[in-house]
């Protein structure tokens, strides 16, 4: 049985978890608490060396880094697509995801931030100022980016759902854990809330994972 080592709370497992549920691929949890730190026990490290979450076990074989879990799952998975035919779309859409999983996320992941906290000493709320200013930034450069497309439609391209709206939502849900204020990019957020009511992203939601507190 397929594996997904996972945090309700890590957007980048919540990503896998969306895209496994609209593949209709079924998968076992393994839950691994990044505040316990267990994404660097020696167990967890063997498995994943990156010591990252998430972590797909499938035929024996491990799969790291979302973005490319994403593509590995639609070449093996192909139904239902979830990135378009041509040349032309795969580029936009993975230039979305790529806002999302290398312009914002890496600046605001856990150990970046306690790094800031434990090495320059920043305040919890310095840490949380930063938080939101990479937010603000990231989501000015997508919402830019999507209205000067003029591809978008019910979701990111068009009115079928891409890796760029699997990335959109998880960075959506922890933008307003922070609360972000995200008035300045309705388009982003029009097209996060339609994505986010579909079946496979509410099953994926963080707060209907069994690891959840
Ligand atoms: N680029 C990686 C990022 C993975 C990543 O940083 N995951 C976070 C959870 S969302 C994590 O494991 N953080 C642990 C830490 O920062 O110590 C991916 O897309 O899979």
């Amino acid at each position: 049985m397929r594996k997904l080592y996972t945090f309700f709370r890590s957007s980048t497992s919540y990503r896998l978890r969306i895209a496994l549920a609209l593949k209709g691929l079924d998968w076992e949890p393994r839950f691994v608490s990044l505040p316990r730190m267990e994404h660097r026990t020696a167990d967890y490290m063997a498995l994943n060396p990156q010591g990252l979450l998430p972590a797909l076990v499938e035929d024996g074989r491990l799969f790291a880094q979302s973005l490319a879990v994403l593509e590995y799952l639609d070449e093996t998975y192909p139904q239902p697509p979830i990135l378009p035919k041509s040349a032309v779309d795969r580029a936009y859409v993975r230039g979305l995801s790529q806002i999302i999983g290398c312009d914002i996320h890496p600046l605001n992941n856990v150990r970046v931030l306690k790094y800031l906290k434990s090495r320059w000493q920043l305040s919890d709320d310095d840490a949380t100022e930063w938080y939101r200013h990479w937010i603000t930034e990231g989501f000015r450069s997508f919402e830019a980016t999507l209205k000067a497309s003029g591809l978008s439609g019910s979701y990111c391209l068009g009115d079928a759902i891409t890796i760029a709206d699997i990335c959109l939502v998880p960075q959506v849900a922890n933008a307003r854990r922070f609360l972000c204020d995200l008035a300045a990019f309705p388009l982003s957020v029009a097209i996060a809330g339609r994505a986010a009511a579909l079946p496979a992203f509410e099953a994926a939601h963080p707060s209907l994972q069994a690891d959840a507190f």
